[in-house]
């Protein structure tokens, strides 16, 4: 899963990057229009998948990993004539968005707009995404109209054409597509085109030390966005000590989870992605799969081969796992089912697939 840091300059990408990375890259400032990229891969922490590890002590644990990209360089104008190549490859590649704003005051750091005001910053960076989509759209309908002119593949343009048109009017609207409604067949002709406000977006309210509460400083935003108020400085401070000072800390503060727990949880939700677990002597592993996936599709997460050859699946829950003891217990209390092609995943399921050779 790979989730991208995006934000005005100044507003914290770095830190919050250091912080839910542990890195300790140094917060220079960033040039407006330069692309400047960080990446960090980092672990999902998974109590449950400790748990199991502890249960099964096998050879090798996996966790489920998250690709940060700090991504620098976003500015205000900057899609004026639409965003350049490489900004929109790198914004693409992205499974969802961070999106950064800052609501803490310091004059010690200077702010690109001069004053502190969470909700203009949000919608600057928002309406950018938003004009470069529709730079996009506008030249496939000009490209899509002259086709049909020349009698080119009439039925098919017609019909990216009916697709096309409304999603033009909610971008001048400045509604998101992710907020239009679609069915499976046209978000699936608007894969190739990588649209941004497609994608998931988590906004990461930087407070500072003070608390901001989210509704004061966004007062338009909540409708359709998620947002997690954080203390960037913080956090990356936290993410530096070791697990117990870091307990320490937090209780002093009240923090009650760490900041990297929270934008996972909420990441996951987003992306409406779970989590389910393949178990054994040699592995143990956790992985994802969308929300709504069934026993197959879960396997074709696994391996290729095994969504191929699927016969049938042993499922239990992790937790009924960990209650009873160990997969003999679950056995003989009949509470290791076995499962169809169709079963649909529960969140925290563990798999075994049983396929042809
Ligand atoms: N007081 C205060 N300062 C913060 C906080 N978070 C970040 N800063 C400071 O704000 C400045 C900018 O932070 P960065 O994390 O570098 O911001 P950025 O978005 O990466 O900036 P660019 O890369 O230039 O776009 C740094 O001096 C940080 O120390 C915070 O929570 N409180
Ligand atoms: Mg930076």
């Amino acid at each position: 899963m790979k989730l991208g840091l995006v934000g005005l300059p100044m507003s914290g990408k770095t830190t919050i990057f250091n912080a839910l990375t542990g890195s300790t890259r140094p917060a220079t400032m960033g040039i407006a229009g330069k692309l400047d990229v960080q990446v960090a891969v980092v672990d999902v922490p998974d109590a449950l998948l400790d748990t199991l590890t502890a249960m099964f002590n096998p050879e090798s644990k996996v966790h489920i990993k998250i690709t940060y990209s700090d991504i620098g360089g976003l500015a205000k104008g900057i899609s004026e004539g639409g965003l350049s190549g490489p900004f929109r490859n790198e914004l693409a590649q992205m499974d969802g968005f961070l999106h950064v704003v800052r609501a803490f005051d310091d004059p010690n750091v200077p702010h690109p707009e001069e004053t502190v005001d969470p909700q203009r910053d949000l919608d600057i960076l928002d309406g950018e995404f938003l004009l470069s989509d529709l730079l996009i759209i506008e030249n496939r309908i000009t490209k899509l109209q002259e086709e049909m002119q020349r009698g080119k593949d009439r039925v098919a343009n017609a019909k990216e054409l009916e697709l096309f048109e409304p999603l033009r009017a909610a971008l001048e609207n400045e509604t998101p597509l992710r907020d239009v409604e679609l069915t499976p067949a046209q978000r699936e002709t608007l894969k190739g085109y990588t649209f941004l406000t497609l994608k998931p977006k988590l906004v990461l309210l930087n407070t500072g030390d003070e608390e901001h509460p989210v509704g004061e400083a966004l007062h338009t935003a909540g409708a359709n966005d998620a947002v997690l108020p954080i203390q960037g400085k913080l956090e990356m401070e936290i993410a530096q000590l070791d697990p117990e000072e870091a307990a320490e800390f937090m209780g002093e503060y009240g923090i009650t989870e760490a900041m990297r727990d929270r934008v996972v949880r909420q990441s996951f939700d987003l992306l409406h992605i779970q989590t389910f677990y393949t178990v054994g002597e040699d592995e143990c592993r956790a992985w994802t799969c969308p929300v709504g996936a069934t026993a197959q599709q879960a396997a074709g997460r696994i391996h290729t081969d095994l969504e191929r050859r699927f016969i049938k699946a042993e499922i239990i829950s992790a937790d009924t796992l960990i209650k009873l003891g160990g997969l003999v217990e679950a056995k003989e209390v009949g509470k290791l089912r076995l499962e169809g092609r169709d079963y649909v995943m529960a969140q925290g399921d563990i798999i075994n697939v049983k396929h042809n050779a």
